[in-house]
């Protein structure tokens, strides 16, 4: 495999620290880094070093294959109770009247899902802004009406961001919660909300809504049910690298716990529009390191996945050498977290013909994913009819066959 022998030609290098030297023998034996070792990474690893570390890791576990999905989104509201300094989507209710606020109703949402009908997506991913009137009794008859309507939909719903706050006032404990929530149809947890769980700088940036506890407490509650679910990070604000790896360390601890987590996805700052906007965003180097980091870092993680939309599809073709696996879905403009904080894709939708080409492209194996990674169709050599508009960045020639 490419990577273990880039990891040897590595540690034949005579300018490698004594501090480089042993962490690259940990990764290569699968020995657990420490906290200080993944903070001797951020402050110390060059782009070139932790990508050899991150790429080894990622092809150990995964080889070339690079998943995908065919998913959507509902965005029940862009209004918040909340008012997280970084976010650049909510409106506080009393902006209610604004013309680019929206809540859907119930039927407006079943609307959504009913278009898709006869589309092979496999995933409907469900998170917006917290309103009181989006209660328990609301989401148990959403998710009920979804799965009835589609059985074999898999609904990826809310996160403990919601879930605190409908649970409470619900007045059901979370173990309860959980239990009503799985029994109305969902099949698993997006990984938002976890910011950072530092409480210190949680206070600065999402003042008010769930700790990093109750979030940890929430997802393995979920896993106790026998159910998967992934976790995030948002990087690149007033953290510190000492933060990233504490996050990156509690989620480690959990993950040995119960083993329910499936995906790592670090998410960057986006600056545009929020209250945040005067801080500069992460460069892109920094985002790669991050992604290396993330992969050398949580060995018990089966997957790191790059959010194109969060990224852009550039920066995601270039993560696959630098530890990601998982590039998300087709989305077909769906959400709106994203262009509204300022990235590159303002209305995010790639065909599976566009996807594919673009992992292709990196040299790697596309691969068709339900949420819990079965894998469903493997695309490297299938020719699609329709000619991608798109062309690939590392212009690598496209298997043919
Ligand atoms: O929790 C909000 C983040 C998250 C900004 O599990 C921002 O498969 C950067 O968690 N800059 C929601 N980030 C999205 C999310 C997600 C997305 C895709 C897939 C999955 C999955 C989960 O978006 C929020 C918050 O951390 N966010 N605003 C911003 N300005
Ligand atoms: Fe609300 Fe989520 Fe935005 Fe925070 S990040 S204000 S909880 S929509």
């Amino acid at each position: 495999m490419r990577g273990k022998e880039q990891l040897n030609i590595l540690l034949e290098n005579p300018s490698l620290s004594a501090e480089e030297r042993k962490i690259t023998e940990k990764v290569l034996n699968g020995v657990r880094i420490t906290p200080e070792e993944g903070l001797f990474l951020y402050e110390h690893g060059t782009l070139g070093y932790l990508g050899a570390l991150a790429n080894y890791v990622r092809e150990h576990k995964n080889g070339d294959n690079t998943y995908f999905n065919r998913n959507f989104h509902i965005e029940p509201t862009n209004l918040c109770v909340y008012d997280c300094k970084f976010c650049s989507y909510s409106r506080l209710i009393k902006q209610r009247a604004d013309s680019d606020a929206w809540t859907f109703s119930m039927d407006e949402m079943f609307d959504i899902v009913k278009k898709y009908d006869g589309q092979p997506v496999t995933e409907v991913h469900i998170v917006g802004g917290v309103l009181p009137q989006y209660d328990l009794p609301f989401y148990q008859e959403l998710f009920q009406k979804i799965k009835n309507h589609r059985p074999e939909l898999h609904i990826k719903a809310l996160t403990p961001v919601e879930y605190h706050y409908i649970f409470k006032k619900a007045k059901v404990s979370y173990e309860e919660g959980m239990q009503l929530i799985a029994d109305a149809g969902v099949g698993s947890m997006p990984g938002g909300g976890a910011e950072i769980f530092d409480p210190e700088i949680r206070e600065q940036i999402a003042a008010d809504k769930c700790t990093g506890e109750q979030w940890l407490r929430i997802h393995e509650i979920w896993h106790e049910l026998g159910k998967r679910s992934n976790a995030t990070i948002l990087y690149g604000h007033i953290e510190h690298f000492r933060h990233r790896i504490d996050h990156m360390e509690q989620l480690r601890q959990l993950q040995d716990k119960t083993g329910g987590f499936q995906t790592f996805i670090p998410l960057k700052f986006r600056n545009q529009d929020n209250q945040m906007s005067h801080l500069p965003e992460s460069t892109t180097v920094e985002d790669l390191r991050n992604y290396a980091i993330s992969r050398i870092y949580l060995d018990n993680f089966d997957h790191v996945k790059a959010y194109w939309p969060m990224i852009g599809r550039q920066v995601a073709q270039m993560s696959l050498s630098f530890g990601v696996d998982d590039i998300d879905g087709t989305i077909d403009d769906t959400t709106k977290i994203y262009s509204m904080a300022g990235s590159e894709e303002q209305n995010p939708s790639l065909t599976t013909a566009q996807l594919v080409d673009l992992i292709r492209r990196s040299g790697r194996k596309p691969i068709e994913r339900d949420t819990l990674y079965n894998i469903l169709h493997d695309f490297t050599d299938t020719v699609f009819e329709e000619d991608t508009q798109y062309r690939g960045y590392y212009d690598l020639p496209v298997v043919q066959n």
